[in-house]
């Protein structure tokens, strides 16, 4: 079985909802905060450069569609918490937040986090939302190459600990640690994805 996922390729950019892909494939969608490397992720997966990667925080701006073979799509939201004007921040938020309202295929939503943070507010609120609507989350925990062993097993519990008094249940199984750098985790990211999919 490959390590990555095969037959990557983009699809569309969506800045509004009549330009959502109506063909009712799945989806297993990437969020998280700004540069916490969802798509550093997709390219990772996909094992070629897809997908812009930036220094700067707010680099996608748009919902970004990669269809895998014929099965599914990865959806490469663009990132909560880094917007400077308020307003521009609300507007943001509140169009990503409206995506889990529309009625989407979801398969599953992969909540992207820093290794080195505890969650932030916005994380935890996005936790919630997701809950509520009784939409499938795992958590990936990114930038794994950052920390030694030691800070990683760490850092690793005291998030788990902070989502779980947030009223997320995490099983062992749901929370992964990756680097998107060093390639940790990215096969055992692929075996789930393709488990959630043809379960
Ligand atoms: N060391 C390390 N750097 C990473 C990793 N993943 C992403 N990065 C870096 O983090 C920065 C942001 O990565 P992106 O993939 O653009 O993050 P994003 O979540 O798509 O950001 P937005 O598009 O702004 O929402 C880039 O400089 C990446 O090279 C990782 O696993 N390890
Ligand atoms: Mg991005």
């Amino acid at each position: 079985m490959a390590q990555i996922l095969e037959n990557v390729r983009f699809i569309k950019a969506v800045r509004q909802e009549t330009e959502l892909p109506q063909d009712g494939l799945p989806e297993i969608v990437l969020a998280g905060r700004s540069n916490v490397g969802k798509s550093s992720l997709v390219n990772a997966l996909a094992g070629q450069r897809l997908s812009r990667v930036s220094q700067t925080p707010g680099k996608t701006q748009q919902i970004l569609y990669f269809k895998v073979g014929s099965a599914f799509y990865l959806t490469d939201l663009p990132g909560y918490g880094y917007t400077k004007a308020k307003e521009a921040r609300k507007s943001f938020t509140s169009f990503v937040d409206r995506y889990f309202s529309l009625d989407r295929p979801i398969q599953a939503v992969a909540l992207l986090l820093d290794l080195r943070l505890l969650p932030s507010e916005q994380d935890l609120q996005m936790l919630s939302y997701l809950a509520d609507r009784a939409l499938p989350a795992i958590i990936i925990l990114t930038k794994g190459d950052k920390l030694s062993r030691s800070q990683r097993l760490q850092q690793t519990r005291l998030i788990t600990e902070q989502l779980r008094e947030s009223g997320f249940e995490p099983e062992k199984s749901d929370i992964f640690v990756i680097s998107n750098r060093s390639g940790e985790g990215i096969a055992a990211l692929t075996a789930w994805i393709r488990r959630c999919l043809c379960p």
